[in-house]
């Protein structure tokens, strides 16, 4: 662990500062300051570094790797110090040089290299493995544009590229040295050797990926691991324009850029599949050059390849590098020699995957024709794990052709990556109980009844060390004077904090921290959006991405009817609430960016309306990311979980808020379900439809939105009020959601949910106008977060998945 004292750092920081820019602190710019003490900081972690990497190569234990499109780090300044143990040692020093840290802080942008909880989790977990002393590192792509920014203009959505490296990127490293080479297109050459089938990718074209490096610091623990981002670049160092026939320039242009395309951008969809070829191109780029690179470091350690799994782990983010199970067969045969039985019996105990999400429109499939050109040699190995799957099949379930062909790998044109995923791992796991149940029983019922052994069960968790200690240090500090700081450790220990659930004291400390939090949050919408919001006022707020399962609709709704019954009755005895959105939609999704224009001119109308005397605000605060989560969970007092049931695998954000001490309302599904577990039901507000209900519905049919509507007086005056120009001068600008709703019948239950979360609402206000009741279950919420922790989340992964050998059963 890092040992170092004030004076040593201020030393060290000038210095930095002097060898950086050859001028004093004083005369630097604030972003100077910035980009020094990132430089300082990473200086201090390169020593860790490298000895974690020096331990793990000499005591060859089993190093993981965790394949993800996406990790959604946030920023790096504010948690390196925490982990290092040194922030408020920094703070102080800073301060005697006149540095604000927190202002520092904020200069940093977001690695925004995700979309939302897929991403985010990826980030959790590459904090929680370093925390535990797990190896574990993280392989992805290093996009030159993130997540698109969002503004809002004129009440919609409106994208900007996010150009997050145009400053230099302190935290990483770029390792030219192992580059390694992946093969597109061409065609694969057969011959005879011995007694072997010889394959030979020919007349491909290469890509080189180049690594970048980004430690991973555990807490206060002296482990670092490394996030290795691939970049894409033309092949050869001095990309040579004169292999291009003279004249060619611009051709050769063109080369380079369709090259470089490949690590351009992140794909801003989520939970919609985006079929495009250079998304297919994205993930074997990724995927071959991570398991190039873990072979080549795996045999520089005197390693034999057929203890590949006793020492490697590769666990697959959903199925968007399902290729890794392709691409090791293809390396363990055609590079290593191994025979089809090794090499599978090798990928599939190496292999295990998780599943994000039930929605069909989000599973990925390939059209065969297209995958076949791209990557010609690792289709022959699809078409071979398929023939022999179907061939297993085919003698366990004789005559049963309906359900082989739902198993096939192959089918209709298209390579089915589930499926692949499923076959070529020996762990398959659902993130919350329900979403296991479901994958079990309903998506995934073929596969789990033909294997049941691979399923099982992990459901999320979030860093707490993120998410409380950084983002809440009044909170944290609460934590430490009345229960000790073991929690930090081990974070269930946070249950001991129930002892003051009913403390008087405690309440109003909690109300205290609470009140400063949301002060915070409201200097920052005044800063961001000019608008000023009573701190008096309950914070009720839904962030998240814009989707219609997640049923952002519900809730507007709700403010909709809860403004037209403060029209009616200017006296309504409510306690005043401020609406808080914030989200992005994928920028093809007309009806999520259809949600964001209602959701904004609802805002603008109750805002500007002086009828309403304040009692309701609605801010929609743009450009959701990390760094804006932090400041807004913790001023949070009603955390909006109300997706479909059955809908939301899990949900992350519901986790961050109970942590922070908001109550939860909430349909009983995902993740939702252990929280209620957790807190028991005085202490979370449920509605809705149940699972059974639902699924019930979608089976059965018997739903008839228009009739849910026509029965309901204030529903109708709601609905009506979207066409009927009151939040728009053209009565068609919220057409898409009108007919979403009824034309289209309500697919997603929110008119049946209506009055249910109508009267959740009214729960929620009564509660929290009883100051005693409201404390006590902000403090029982608090109290049952611990087993959230994706520190407990990474335990289970590394025991039950990881580190455990797996009995091989042959296809
Ligand atoms: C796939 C193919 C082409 C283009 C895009 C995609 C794509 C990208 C991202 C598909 C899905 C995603 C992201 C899914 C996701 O974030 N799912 C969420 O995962 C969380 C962590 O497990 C859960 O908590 C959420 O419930 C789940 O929605």
């Amino acid at each position: 662990m890092l040992c170092i004292c004030k004076e040593t750092f201020k030393q060290d920081y000038e210095q930095k500062f002097l060898e950086l820019y050859g001028k004093e602190l004083k005369e630097g710019t604030d972003y100077q300051r910035y980009e020094a003490l990132g430089s300082l900081v990473r200086d201090y972690i390169a020593k860790e570094w490298l000895s974690t990497d020096k331990k793990y190569h000499s005591s060859k234990v089993k190093q993981v790797y965790y394949f993800s499109m996406e990790f959604l780090l946030g920023r790096l300044l504010s948690s390196s110090l925490l982990n290092l143990g040194i922030r408020d040692l920094c703070r102080e020093a800073l301060e005697e040089l006149n540095i604000d840290l927190e202002g520092l802080e904020e200069l940093e942008n977001d690695q925004g290299l995700g979309n939302g909880g897929l991403g985010r989790l990826a980030a959790c977990f590459l904090d929680s493995m370093a925390s535990l002393n797990i190896p574990g590192h993280g392989c992805g792509i290093r996009y030159k544009y993130g997540f698109f920014q969002q503004k809002i203009l004129e009440g919609s959505q409106v994208e900007f590229p996010d150009n997050w490296l145009k400053e230099n990127n302190v935290w990483e490293i770029k390792r030219s040295d192992k580059a390694v080479v992946v093969k597109f297109g061409g065609s694969v050459k057969m011959e005879s050797l011995k007694e072997r089938l010889l394959f030979t990718h020919v007349n491909y074209e290469p890509v080189l990926a180049v690594p970048y490096d980004t430690p991973v610091l555990g807490y206060k623990n002296g482990t670092v691991n490394t996030l290795r981002l691939w970049s894409a670049e033309p092949v050869g160092n001095d990309f040579d324009f004169s292999t291009f026939s003279r004249g060619d320039f611009l051709k050769a242009i063109e080369y380079k850029n369709s090259i470089e395309a490949i690590s351009q951008v992140l794909y801003p969809d989520d939970s919609i599949v985006e079929g495009r070829i250079l998304r297919l191109k994205q993930q074997y780029f990724f995927v071959s050059a991570g398991i190039q690179s873990i072979i080549k470091n795996f045999k520089k350690n005197g390693n034999s390849i057929t203890d590949f799994d006793d020492k490697v782990s590769i666990h697959i983010n959903d199925t968007h590098p399902a290729l890794a199970i392709p691409e090791l067969m293809r390396i363990l045969m055609d590079e290593e020699g191994l025979s089809w039985e090794d090499a599978w019996r090798i990928t599939e105990n190496t292999i295990s995957y998780t599943n994000h999400t039930i929605l069909s429109e989000a599973l990925e499939k390939w059209p065969v024709d297209i995958f076949k050109t791209l990557l010609p040699r690792i289709y022959m190995i699809v078409e071979e794990i398929n023939e022999r799957f179907c061939r297993y099949l085919w003698n366990k379930y004789i005559g049963q052709w309906q359900k082989i062909s739902e198993m096939a790998i192959i089918a209709d044109g298209f390579i089915r990556m589930a499926n692949l995923a499923i076959v070529g791992s020996h762990s398959v796991n659902g993130v919350a109980k329900l979403h296991t149940e479901i994958l079990k029983k309903q998506v995934m019922a073929n596969f789990y009844y033909n294997s049941p052994h691979k399923f099982n069960n992990k459901t999320n968790g979030i860093t707490h060390r993120r998410w409380l200690l950084q983002a809440n240090p009044h909170l944290t500090k609460l934590l430490c004077e009345t229960i000790g700081e073991s929690f930090i450790y081990h974070p269930t220990d946070m249950e001991r904090f129930e002892a003051f659930a009913e403390d008087k004291g405690i309440h109003e400390r909690l109300y205290q921290i609470k009140k400063e939090n949301k002060i915070n949050l409201a200097n920052y919408i005044k800063k961001s959006c000019g608008l000023i919001v009573d701190t008096n006022s309950i914070f009720d707020v839904q962030v998240k991405r814009i989707h219609a399962y997640k049923r952002q609709t519900l809730n507007i709704l709700h403010v909709i009817d809860l403004y037209n019954r403060l029209l009616e009755n200017p006296n309504l005895d409510i306690t005043p609430r401020t609406f808080i959105f914030a989200g992005k939609a994928a920028p093809a999704y007309h009806l999520a960016k259809n949600i964001i224009k209602l959701i904004n001119a609802v805002g603008k109308k109750i805002n500007e309306d002086k009828r309403i005397r304040d009692k309701i605000k609605l801010v929609f605060l743009e450009n959701y990311r990390v760094s804006l989560a932090e400041k807004i969970i913790p001023a949070a007092d009603v955390s909006e979980q109300i997706s479909t049931t059955t809908k939301e695998a899990s949900g992350t954000g519901n986790m961050k808020f109970m942590m922070n001490g908001a109550v939860t309302i909430a349909t009983l599904d995902g993740a939702n379900i252990e929280i209620r577990d957790e807190v028991g039901d005085d202490n979370i507000v449920i509605f809705g439809l149940t699972e059974q209900q639902v699924l019930n519905y979608y089976k059965n049919g018997g739903y008839n939105s228009t009739e849910v509507m026509r029965k309901d007086i204030r529903l109708q005056k709601v609905m009506d009020s979207l066409i009927n120009g009151t939040y728009s001068k053209d009565h068609n600008d919220f057409r898409p959601i009108y007919d979403a709703l009824i034309t289209y019948n309500d697919e997603f239950f929110v008119l049946k949910d209506f009055s249910s979360y109508l009267e959740a609402q009214s729960r929620i206000n009564s509660l929290y106008e009883d100051f005693r009741t409201w404390q006590r279950m902000s403090a029982i919420n608090i109290a049952h977060s611990g087993i959230f922790s994706s520190d407990r989340t990474i335990e289970e992964y590394a025991t039950g998945i990881w580190g455990s050998g797996y009995l091989y059963k042959n296809l």
